[in-house]
């Protein structure tokens, strides 16, 4: 037996798992959710929800592939170019990239917003604290005075000045319903998803098919190339983009590898 074998049963702390482990990415993904589970800020569900990212991210090599790259620059000009954007986080997201998702915030001037579907009063304050324990100063979501029309379910729920009002939402790791119901209303949505089939990234605007741990710091890398840009500059990066493209490149890399 290898000294890898025993990695996941034995780690405690994530700075114990080896770097040039060759699924260090993945340990270091359960270990974060298995993390979240402990403090309450991840659902249970949330580690069915790793497991099937982990697979697709498995068939991409577990790396970003060009098209992703492309997406997650475009991402960052619609970020820049906003008005109101916002970062919903659920439980998944928390877990995984507290700091990245704060970082992303800072370079783009987007607001954090806590948005579950398993939504408890004592889940909301466990993300909202860990945010804030990240470097965030100010998490909305807590106040949920606003409704998504035509969304039955906890998602619905969101703040007024936050994503009902926002221009531009990334949406990440959530396969649902609420991304269409986004769309509606008209908002520009990026979503983060591995799954290039899952229903939120078929309706988005901006697709980001990549594991969130690589593809939230890119994203900021990509926010703080482009600070400098001009409007038409970052106009034209958005509207280069071609979502059918990027959803087939994905879909492409996972089903034959190329
Ligand atoms: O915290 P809550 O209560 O809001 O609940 C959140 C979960 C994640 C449980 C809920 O949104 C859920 O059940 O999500 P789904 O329907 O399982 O969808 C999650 C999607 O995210 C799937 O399409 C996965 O492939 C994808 N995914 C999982 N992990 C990652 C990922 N995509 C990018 N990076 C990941 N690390």
């Amino acid at each position: 037996m290898s000294d890898y074998d025993t990695v996941s049963a034995e780690v405690e702390h994530e700075e114990e798992i080896p770097e040039d482990h060759p699924r260090y990415q993945d340990l270091l993904t359960r270990h974060r959710i298995e993390n979240g589970v402990e403090k309450g800020i991840t659902h249970l569900q949330g580690m069915h929800a790793e497991g099937r990212g982990s697979a697709f991210d498995y068939l991409l090599g577990e790396e970003t592939i060009p098209s992703a790259d492309e997406a997650e620059r475009v991402a960052a000009a619609h970020l820049l170019l906003a008005d109101q954007p916002v970062l919903s986080i659920n439980g998944n997201v928390a877990a995984l990239v507290p700091s990245e998702m704060v970082d992303l915030a800072d370079a783009t001037g987007a607001d954090l917003e806590v948005n579950l579907f398993n939504r408890t009063p004592e889940r909301i304050e466990a993300i909202a604290s860990h945010l804030r324990e990240h470097g965030a100063e100010d998490v909305k979501g807590l106040e949920a005075d606003a409704r998504i029309p035509r969304l039955d379910h906890q998602r619905a729920k969101v703040d007024a000045d936050g994503i009902y009002d926002a221009d531009v939402v990334v949406v990440p790791l959530e396969d649902g319903d609420r991304a269409e119901a986004l769309e509606e209303m008209g908002k520009t949505e990026i979503v983060i998803d591995l799954n290039p089939l899952s229903r939120s990234p078929q309706v988005a605007d901006v697709p980001v098919v990549d594991n969130i741990i690589r593809a939230v710091p890119n994203m900021t890398d990509h926010a703080r190339d482009l600070a400098d840009a001009s409007e038409a500059e970052l106009e034209e990066i958005v509207e280069a983009f071609e979502r059918e493209r990027a959803l087939e490149a994905a879909e492409e890399r996972i089903r034959n590898g190329l």
